[in-house]
């Protein structure tokens, strides 16, 4: 079997097991590295100083370290809903179901096996959901899947921006797809505009992180920065999803049934400020909350109520 021959299989496999879209590209250096060099010298990534350090610098610019033997790279969506219900605060959508980090590689894993067998053949190859040092959406641009929104998601034209992102780097030399050359977003702002932090820049369509309601509300530790940045946060416990709620490509995307688990939050939230950490731990076992830890769960339905006052 061919290289080309594998990759319908891939693509046919992967469709059947229920990632939304997927696109194939080489291992060369991404040109946008130089995107990230100079939105890390604003220092707006707040305390994610892992994005800054050397050794996952040099992954990012190299996909080659990653994977020395990688040859090709298949990036892969997974969709996630818009919660139609929420529970009094807001949780933004991928938070509606199990951690997904783990719920993806495996799909992946699968595929592989799956198309080995079929193929005969078996890959090296490694799979990144997230938490690997590589530039997830400029890979999926590269790989033909969609473009760069003002509000710096990567955007599907068919089934918008409410999904997640994973990559096979794999040892096969699977002949790559055409980059995405269009933009979708023109002259709307709607998202710019939206943030509750104002954090946008729909120029350079990147974001000031560190001012992100997403960050403020999960990747932030011990307290808020300041007053302002609790206020901002409104009333979103986990996330924020505003900057894709307003996106019209999110309106017309086509819908999806996620393959991914759901997780079910209580109606009564306010209870879990009386819940000790073994609880929360028993709790939110497996969902992305556990994260924060009850601490950080506290903090942030604390200052939902507050902000609700
Ligand atoms: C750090 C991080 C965050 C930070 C910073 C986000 C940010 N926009 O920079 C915080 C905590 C705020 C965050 C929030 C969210 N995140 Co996040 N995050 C990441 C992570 C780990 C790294 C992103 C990063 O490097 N940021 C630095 C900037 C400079 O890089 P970048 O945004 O990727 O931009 C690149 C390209 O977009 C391109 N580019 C940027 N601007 C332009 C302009 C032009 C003209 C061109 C050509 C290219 C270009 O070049 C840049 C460098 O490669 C990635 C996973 C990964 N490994 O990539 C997930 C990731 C980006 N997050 C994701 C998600 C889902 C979210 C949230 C929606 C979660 C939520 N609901 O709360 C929000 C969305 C906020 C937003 N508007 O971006 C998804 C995005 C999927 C998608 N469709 O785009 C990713 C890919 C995780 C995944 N595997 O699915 N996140
Ligand atoms: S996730 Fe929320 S706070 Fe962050 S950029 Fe989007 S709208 Fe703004
Ligand atoms: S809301 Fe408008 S500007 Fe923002 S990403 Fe969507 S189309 Fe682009």
């Amino acid at each position: 079997m061919n290289f080309s021959e594998i990759k319908d299989l891939l693509k046919a496999e992967a469709e059947k097991l229920g990632f939304s879209y997927f696109g194939f590209t080489g291992t060369e250096p991404l040109n946008d590295f130089s995107i990230f060099e100079s939105w890390l010298r604003k220092n707006v990534f707040g305390t994610m100083n892992y994005l800054n350090r050397p050794d996952t610098l040099a992954k990012r610019a190299d996909l080659q370290l990653l994977m020395p033997d990688a040859r090709s790279v298949m990036v892969l969506g997974t969709a996630v809903s818009q919660p139609v219900t929420q529970t009094q605060f807001k949780i933004a959508s991928f938070a509606h179901y199990y951690d997904y980090h783990e719920q993806i590689a495996d799909r992946c894993d699968q595929l592989i096996q799956r198309v080995s067998q079929l193929a005969g053949t078996t890959p090296k190859y490694l799979v990144c959901v997230d938490a690997k040092p590589v530039l997830e959406r400029s890979l999926a641009v590269r790989a033909g899947l969609g473009w760069i929104g003002r509000s710096s998601m990567l955007i599907h034209p068919s089934f918008g921006s409410f999904n997640l992102l994973s990559e096979i780097f794999l040892s096969w030399e699977l002949p790559p797809d055409e980059p995405y050359a269009a933009d979708g977003c023109g002259d709307c702002r709607r998202c710019a505009e939206a943030c509750p932090a104002g954090c946008i820049d729909p120029e350079a369509r990147l974001i000031d992180a560190s001012r992100c309601i997403s960050y403020l509300t999960i990747e932030h530790k011990g307290d808020f920065p300041s007053q302002r940045a609790a206020e901002r946060c409104g009333d979103w416990v986990f996330g924020c999803d505003v900057c894709m709620a307003v996106c019209p490509w999110n309106q017309k995307a086509i819908p999806v049934e996620s393959y991914l688990k759901s997780f079910d939050f209580a109606e009564d939230l306010e209870s879990d400020l009386f819940i000790s950490e073994s609880e929360f731990k028993q709790k939110y076992k497996k969902s992305p909350v556990s994260r924060i830890k009850s601490s950080g769960w506290k903090r942030n339905l604390r200052n939902a109520i507050a902000n609700q006052k």
